[in-house]
Parts: structure tokens; C-alpha cells; sequence
């Protein structure tokens, strides 16, 4: 619980740290109920902050035992311990370096927030960013305050990790030293009963690595992809930006109690150990393909992140917008650029779009917060990426090679700012991004309208784009200038070729105009190429011209961007008008459907229907009030008919794509499978299940596995299929997570909030878990018309949910109350029903500073 008036903090308020931290030693002696921890920071004067100054330290939830500076102990008159934190009075300090020495005691066994050092199945585990050290001891916990540490452990446990390199140990003790000055927030430790998957890695300028991957004992066999992956990210971060690892060890531990997916300790990687483990019978392609990104992912922090870290929380889409980047171009390299550029784009929209819409609208760079964690965000990874893919696009490629090579040589050991960021690319490239700061400081996703003129004439016509951009208000911010945006655009003719290639359209200015001369034909334009730029495209096309963008167009981005535009079409006039599915559109599904020169994957994501969330948001747009109920009726319906009318070639593509050699996780492969369950999902809608049941019955892998139970819920034939899973699984943590979220998820709409409160009584839902957790209360609220049940009831079941979590671990409430953002798309009587449970959490006695902000945001106040 933290106090009852939350205090905000402003970028224009920061101030360097008066104190610089040479040299931090710690030694934990571990026990459940109460670590000792035992440490020694050597302070001297920082330059930046002249004058004497008091010594401020953050520590919270801590137990002082003992402090002392040079030696000597504190006089208690000349200290002040408040919540949250330790004051020693200037005139009490020397007047030059000085060491500070204290004890304190923690209890990692009652820390249920699972922040600083708690305990995850009896391994005991660290978790500091943002603010989690100050919960281990008295410490300058800013990221500004960058310093060596060395640690000693002193436990029986078997294994005993932190940073850095291995420096001794013995009979119930282990020491680490990290000789890289870092943060407190990357600091980790980790003991516990575990067992390890070792490896190694020569870098390029010979240094041999240790690797790792700890587990429980029992779980090494599902280890295997996480280390190929993490060799796999070592080779590509030296091919592709050339940097190299930096100590002798690399270790990733998995654990079951995780707030977030994984984090990027030095040397030392926490996991979630849904990020970790995987088999083919109990991780679905999904799986494999997160692992291996965000394995990528917190490799790459130790450049993008640890070696260069950021100076104040306001900065951190630096290191998480530019690591999101990094590992969306490493994953396009392993697998398909096209397919994983449409799978960034529909998360981008789902979530980051949501986001920029609704109250939780915040720029990459925010400059006030209340709790940081509450912006660990959309907008701050997957905007924060799209903004450096922008900016990459602006200047080209080799332009943003000679710009990140500038950052590396420029800041590294620094604790940066955007505004250093963007400094490397004006002097690398001579250009300036003053406009392009915008992307940064202001939050909403523009609307670019375009309009098209064509004039024929003698030397050839000339077509002309005009293109106007808006960006509506956001909370704290009326007032919206134009952005440079890139808008990429080719020009294909009415036979298919492509008469302009893709070009890159830099606008900057609130309306303008871009001519092509000398064209034979009124073309067919093609824009926002390759998504180009995150904003909402604007261009009343006839469907008759998306059906030839999406069978001609050479973008492969833009040719399902056709295709997804046509469906949208399609479902917001059979929700608006009451019309029937379009013929045109239910036969170009089939095209593409039927297309073998087609990738597999990318017919898949042809196949996918926009979903309801984001038709509620296309409708809400277009200023109309959606019916959650109508939406899903209509989806159901384009769906129904799409099986009715395709049923033969999507059984076809059924059999054609099923495994026929040994599993294998890769993106060939895994495209085949997402093809293959795609075409099944229709089809349920009119075997009665009959495909799900037998494949059900013989899937040998986790993709079909649940894509066949998902379908028998869908099809209300699921009883004996979830027993059965739960029977097989249920010493498997991860997979049983799938069990409550499927269940949740699929559940008939009018039944979601029964489900989910049954599903919340039974013996397994572990609350306490932060992903079983998470698959119930994120299943339901994935359940979009289901959530939004007239009756209320799913928001009741949800909210107090919210508060009970809230009590045990904030973070994660706080995360799932954005399930809430989008109350104001809806009518009055959802409106009213959500709010009241807002304000009924808002209104609860001892809510977190997590949550309180939330609720209040989200409430617009
Ligand atoms: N940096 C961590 C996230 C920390 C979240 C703190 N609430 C993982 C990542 O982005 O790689
Ligand atoms: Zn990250």
C-alpha cells in the first residue's frame, strides 16, 4: 500500500544526483522471512551538482540495522526515514568522498508485489526496474547513478547468481563482480534450487562465453529453442549493429512468478518462464516465436539499454522503443520481413492505437508520471519502435548505420535522452529533426486524408495526392502541429505493373500536394507502403479498387492492407445497414485462400477477420456508437459465410497444410499450421465441430492442440476435450494457463462473466500467479462482447477482481485496468456501468498509487 496522496513527477524537474556512486558491495545472507542485506557505497561529489547538498537515499519497506559513514555511526538527530527514503543532513557529510555502510533486513517470502527481491516456487529472484531496488536497500535508485557492483551471497541453496563475472565462492557463498557501471534497476540476484542448459558463444573478436538457461529441475528439456535463439541474437547483434557481448557469463533464469515477460539484467536475464520453456506439445507457434523475440530482445538491451542506459524515466522509449526496433528487424531476418511487418502493424493497432484514442493517450516521452510503472506502455515500446523506424526511413540506411554508430561511440557508459538520440542522427546526417522531435513530445496518432486529382494531357497526365493531416486532442494536449511523416507510395497501372515504385513522400506541413507526371494512365495509388508511418489512413477507395490492390500490389504490407481494409468495409455496413456479406469480397478471400504461390503465413493473416475491438474502434472513429453485440453477430456471421461459400477449398487447405515430416518450430512451418487452423476456424462454423474434435483427438503439437479446443468451446462441444486437456496438463503450469484462457476467451458472450466466475473458483486459478492471473482476467476482457455484456456483470466480476490483485500486487492491477480505457466508445448505460466500477475502485480505502492513477485517468480526472 502506498500513501493516499500520490505526488507527480515532472521531466522539467530534473537535477542530477549531488553524488556519484564509484563502487556499491553488497552481501545478502538469505533467508525467507528476513535477508540480511549488508552494504557499502563509496559517494564522492558529483561536479554536475556543486555546493553541499543533503544525502538522499530511496528505500522502502526496509528495516535499518545499522548505518554508518567512514565508520562511524549516523547520530539519529542528524537522519530522517520516511516511506520512501533516508535523509543524512548536508552538515553531517564530509566534505569529499566518503563511504556508506548499512545493514538492513527485508522479507522476500511476504513480498507479494513481486518488485525488489521476492520469491518465485522457492527460488529466490530479484525484480528492480523501474523502482524495485530501493526495496532491497537504502540506495540512490535513479538511473542516472551508474556505478560497479560486487556482490556476495551467502545461502546452502546450490546455485547462486547475480552480475557480471564469477569471482570466488565456496561451501555456502558465492561472489559476483560486474566491472560495467550500471543502474540499480538492472541489478539481479537469483538463488535457488536450479538446474542449467549450458552453451557457449565465441564472439567475433574471439572472447568464449558461457552460457545458461536455468530452470526448475524437470523443465530442461523445453529449453532447447530459448538457447538457439539466444545464439542466434548474439550472431545477429554483431552482424547487424556489430556489437559484442561483454563479460564471460550470460546467464537467463526462468521463474513462474513474473510481472512482465523478462528483464534485462546485466548478465544475469530474469524470465518469465513462459518466455523460456517450450516443447511442441506444450508451446504453440505463438510461443516459439515470442520466445525467440524476446529472448532477442533483452539480449539487445545490453547494448541498447545497459551500455547506454537512460538518464531519467521520462527517456524510456530510448532504450525500449530502439530494443522493440532491434528485435522486430531481427525477427523479420530469421523469419518472413512481410508477415512479421503485418503482425507489428495489427498489435500496434490493437493496443498502441487503443491507447493513443482513449484517456491513457501519452507521448513516447511523457513528461509527468505518478507511478513509472504505469508507462511501460504501448506507446513507449511499440510507437517508441515505430518512431525509429520513421526516423530510418527518413534517413535511409545507411544513414541510420553511420547514426547508431555515432550513439554507440558517443554514449556509451552514458545515461542518455532523446534528445542525445536525435542529436547522432542531425550529425551524422547533417538533417534537422526538430519537427521530428514532435513524434516524441506529442502524443495521438495522426489522421492523413488524402485526396487524388488525375489530369490527362498531351506529354502524358499528371496525377496529383494531396495529403492532409490531423491529429486530434489529447488529455493535456489541445494543440497539435503538423509532423514530418514519411508516406511511402507506389503507383501501380490498371494492368497490375508498377509504373512508380516506392517512393518515400516526406510531409511536413499541415496540407500538400506530391504530382507524377508523365503518366500513360490514371493509375492506382498505393500508400502508407510497408505501414510507414503510424498513422490512420484516410483514403476513400471503391472496394472495386482494394479487391485490385489486393490481388496486384507489390507491397506485400499494402496488399493485405487492401484486403483488410475491403473486410472492414464489408463489416461496418453489415453492422451500420444491416447488409449482407460481400460476394466480391468472400471471392477474393477464396483467391488468396487458394494462391499456393502465396506464403502460407501470410495467406493466414489474408484469412484473419479484423477483430471486434477493432471494428468497435473503426465505428467509435467514424463517430457511431458500436453495439458490442451487433459486432460480434456480424462477425460471426461474414464468417459463417465465408465457410458456407469456401468450404471447399478451405477443406482443400485444411488437409494440404497438415504436418507431414517432424515438428519443427520454424516460420515455414509454423505458417503452414497458422494456415491450417485458420481455415479450421471457419469451417467449425459448419461441421459442428467435427474437424476440431479429431484433430483434438491426434494433434501432436500445441498450435493445433488449442486451436482444435478453442474451436469445441467456440462450437459448444468442448466438455469432454477440456477435461481431457486439463487432465494431460495439469503438472504444467504454462499449459494450464491456455486451459483458463481459452475457456475465457471463446466463451459465448452471453455466458463469458458465468464462465470466468466459475473458472475464478476452481482449485487451479492460481491468483497469485501473475500469468494465471492474467489468462483469466485478460481472456475475458479479450472477450470483447462478452466483457461488454449488457448486464454489467463481466465489469462487476472484473473490478473486484482488479482490487483484490490490487492488494497483493499492484502492478499487475494497474495493467489490467486498461481492459477499462475504451469506456467512452460505448453507450450511456455501458458508459455508466464502467464508471461506476471506476469510481468504486478509485473510492477504495488503501488503493495503490498504481491503480489509483489509472482509475483516475481513465477516468479522465
Ligand atoms: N525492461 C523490462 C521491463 C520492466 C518493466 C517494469 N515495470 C523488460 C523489457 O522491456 O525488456
Ligand atoms: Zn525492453
Amino acid at each position: 500500500m502506498k500513501d493516499a496522496s500520490p505526488q507527480t513527477i515532472h521531466l522539467s524537474d530534473y537535477q542530477p544526483y549531488p553524488f556519484a556512486v564509484e563502487r556499491v558491495d553488497l552481501t545478502f545472507r538469505l533467508a525467507p522471512r528476513a535477508t540480511r542485506v549488508a552494504s557499502r557505497i563509496a559517494f564522492a561529489p558529483n561536479p554536475a551538482r556543486p555546493g553541499r547538498h543533503d544525502l538522499f537515499l530511496h528505500g522502502e519497506k526496509l528495516r535499518l540495522l545499522s548505518a554508518r559513514i567512514d565508520g562511524a555511526p549516523i547520530p539519529a538527530e542528524v537522519v530522517t526515514i520516511t516511506d520512501e527514503g533516508l535523509t543524512v543532513t548536508a552538515s553531517a557529510l564530509p566534505d569529499g568522498p566518503f563511504l556508506w555502510e548499512a545493514e538492513v533486513e527485508i522479507d522476500p517470502e511476504g513480498n507479494t508485489a513481486l518488485e525488489g527481491l521476492y520469491m518465485s516456487g522457492g527460488i529466490y529472484c530479484t525484480q528492480c526496474e523501474a523502482e524495485g531496488f530501493r526495496k532491497i536497500t537504502y540506495y540512490p535508485d535513479r538511473p542516472d547513478v551508474m556505478a560497479p557492483f560486487g556482490v556476495r551471497i551467502e545461502s546452502d541453496l546450490p546455485v547462486l547468481l547475480s552480475n557480471g563475472n564469477k569471482a570466488a565462492g565456496g561451501a555456502g557463498w558465492v561472489e559476483w563482480d560486474d566491472p560495467w557501471p550500471k543502474p540499480a534497476y538492472l541489478f539481479a540476484l537469483v538463488a535457488g534450487n536450479l538446474v542449467n542448459l549450458p552453451d557457449t558463444f565465441t564472439t567475433r573478436s574471439g572472447r568464449k562465453v558461457e552460457l545458461n538457461i536455468w530452470v526448475r529441475p524437470g523443465d530442461l528439456d523445453r529449453c532447447a529453442y530459448a538457447m538457439d535463439s539466444l545464439i542466434r541474437s548474439m550472431k545477429w547483434d554483431e552482424d547487424a549493429y556489430g556489437r559484442e557481448y561483454d563479460l564471460d557469463v550470460f546467464n537467463i533464469v526462468a521463474v513462474d512468478d513474473f510481472n512482465m515477460g523478462a528483464m534485462e539484467n546485466k548478465g544475469l536475464n530474469i524470465f518469465n518462464s513462459k518466455l523460456v520453456l517450450a516443447s511442441p506439445e506444450t508451446a504453440t507457434d505463438l510461443d516459439f516465436e515470442r520466445i525467440e523475440g524476446v529472448i532477442a530482445h533483452e539480449y539487445f538491451h545490453n547494448w541498447t539499454g545497459n551500455r547506454i542506459t537512460c538518464r531519467d524515466w521520462f527517456q524510456l522509449c530510448l532504450k525500449e522503443g530502439l530494443t522493440v526496433f532491434r528485435d522486430q528487424q531481427f525477427t523479420s531476418d530469421m523469419r518472413s520481413g512481410p508477415v512479421k511487418r503485418i503482425e507489428d502493424v495489427l498489435t500496434l493497432r490493437a493496443r498502441q492505437f487503443r491507447e493513443d484514442m482513449g484517456p491513457l493517450a501519452h507521448p513516447p516521452r511523457p513528461d509527468h508520471f505518478v507511478e513509472i510503472n504505469n508507462f511501460y506502455t504501448a506507446t513507449v515500446y511499440e510507437k517508441g519502435a515505430e518512431v525509429i523506424g520513421m526516423l530510418k526511413r527518413l534517413v535511409g540506411d545507411d544513414g541510420y548505420a553511420r547514426a547508431l554508430d555515432l550513439y554507440f561511440d558517443r554514449h556509451d557508459g552514458d545515461a542518455a535522452t532523446i534528445e542525445d538520440w536525435l542529436k547522432v542522427f542531425e550529425d551524422a546526417t547533417g538533417r534537422d529533426l526538430a519537427q521530428f522531435m514532435r513524434w516524441y513530445t506529442d502524443a495521438g496518432t495522426p489522421r492523413l486524408s488524402v485526396a487524388e486529382d488525375w489530369a490527362p494531357g498531351d506529354q502524358g497526365g499528371t496525377f496529383t495526392l494531396t495529403f492532409t493531416q490531423t491529429t486530434p486532442p489529447t488529455p493535456g494536449q489541445d494543440e497539435k502541429p503538423p509532423r514530418v511523416i514519411p508516406v511511402a507510395v507506389g503507383l501501380l497501372n490498371p494492368n497490375g505493373d508498377e509504373v512508380v515504385p516506392t517512393t518515400v513522400l516526406e510531409m511536413t506541413e499541415a496540407t500538400q500536394s506530391f504530382a507524377f507526371q508523365g503518366l500513360a494512365s490514371r493509375p492506382v495509388a498505393s500508400i502508407l507502403r510497408g505501414f510507414s508511418a503510424p498513422v490512420v489512413l484516410e483514403h476513400e477507395v471503391a472496394a472495386t479498387e482494394r479487391a485490385f490492390l489486393l490481388a496486384h500490389d507489390t507491397d506485400p504490407f499494402n496488399r493485405w492492407e487492401a484486403g483488410r481494409a475491403l473486410a472492414k468495409d464489408v463489416l461496418v455496413r453489415m453492422v451500420t445497414d444491416g447488409a449482407d456479406p460481400s460476394a466480391d469480397h468472400v471471392a477474393a478471400l477464396g483467391r488468396l485462400l487458394t494462391d499456393d504461390t502465396l506464403d502460407p503465413a501470410f495467406r493466414a493473416l489474408c484469412l484473419r477477420l479484423p477483430s471486434e475491438d477493432d471494428l468497435a474502434q473503426t465505428l467509435a472513429d467514424a463517430g457511431l456508437t458500436p453495439d458490442p453485440d451487433h459486432i460480434h453477430k456480424a462477425r460471426e456471421t461474414l464468417a459463417r459465410t465465408v465457410a458456407e461459400r469456401l468450404v471447399r477449398p478451405l477443406a482443400l487447405t485444411y488437409d494440404a497444410m497438415a504436418d507431414t515430416g517432424p515438428f519443427s518450430p520454424d516460420a515455414a512451418a509454423a505458417g503452414r499450421r497458422a494456415l491450417r487452423v485458420a481455415a479450421l476456424a471457419f469451417l467449425n462454423r459448419v461441421d459442428g465441430g467435427g474437424r476440431a474434435r479429431a484433430l483434438f483427438d491426434t494433434a501432436t503439437n500445441m498450435t493445433e492442440s488449442a486451436a482444435a479446443l478453442a474451436c469445441l468451446i467456440e462450437a459448444g462441444r468442448a466438455e469432454a476435450a477440456l477435461s481431457a486437456f486439463h487432465d494431460r496438463w495439469q503438472g504444467n503450469r504454462l499449459v494450464i494457463d491456455k486451459w483458463f484462457m481459452l475457456q475465457a476467451v471463446h466463451a459465448a458472450p452471453a455466458d463469458a462473466a458465468a464462465v470466468a466466475e466459475r473458472l475464478a473458483a476452481h482449485p487451479g486459478f492460481d491468483w497469485k500467479n501473475p500469468n494465471r492471473a492474467r489468462a483469466l482476467l485478460g481472456g475475458l476482457a479479450a472477450n470483447h462482447a462478452g466483457f461488454h455484456a449488457a448486464s454489467g456483470a463481466a465489469y462487476r466480476f472484473y473490478a473486484d477482481w482488479l482490487l483484490r490483485l490490487d492488494a497483493l500486487n499492484p502492478q499487475i492491477a494497474a495493467r489490467l485496468s486498461t481492459a477499462f480505457e475504451t469506456w467512452a466508445r460505448y453507450d450511456a448505460d455501458r458508459q455508466a456501468l464502467i464508471r461506476a466500477e471506476l469510481e468504486r475502485i478509485r473510492q477504495t480505502p488503501g488503493l495503490s498509487r498504481d491503480l489509483t492513477e489509472m482509475a483516475g485517468r481513465i477516468l479522465g480526472g
